[in-house]
């Protein structure tokens, strides 16, 4: 059920997470199952299922989690680059049914993807 996901659990603090950066709107951790040597998760605190959600009265919200990806790649450290990268919905790869954006960073990557 989409209120009963494990993002929502991370926002609600009722599971752990390792948290870097928090505000009103958003939350960034590390992902549990890194696929880089930086694997950082961009969640917005709005309930959206999937990209395909997106509004534009989210616009701002969606510009406001690009600013935290480029400030936390700056933080850590990513001068030589990084993916931003978004599953969307099953055929996407998504597992979790909550916006999110993966920063990754600490390896070259390979194009096209996976
Ligand atoms: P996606 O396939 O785009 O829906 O990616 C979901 C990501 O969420 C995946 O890389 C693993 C991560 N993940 C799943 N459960 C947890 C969790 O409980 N904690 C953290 N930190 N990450 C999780």
């Amino acid at each position: 059920m989409l209120q009963d996901n494990i993002f929502l659990k991370i926002i609600a603090k009722q599971i752990p997470a390792d948290i870097l950066y928090e505000d009103e709107r958003c939350l960034a951790f590390r992902d549990i199952k890194p696929q880089a040597p930086t694997h950082v998760l961009i969640i917005p605190r709005k309930v959206i299922a999937t990209h395909a959600d997106i509004t534009a009265v989210d616009s701002e919200l969606i510009g406001h989690l690009h600013v935290v990806a480029v400030q936390l790649a700056e933080q850590l450290q990513l001068e030589e680059g990084y993916r931003i990268v978004i599953n969307c919905k099953d055929g996407g790869g998504q597992v979790v049914p909550h916006l999110h954006f993966h920063l990754l960073g600490g390896r070259r990557f390979a194009w096209p993807p996976g």
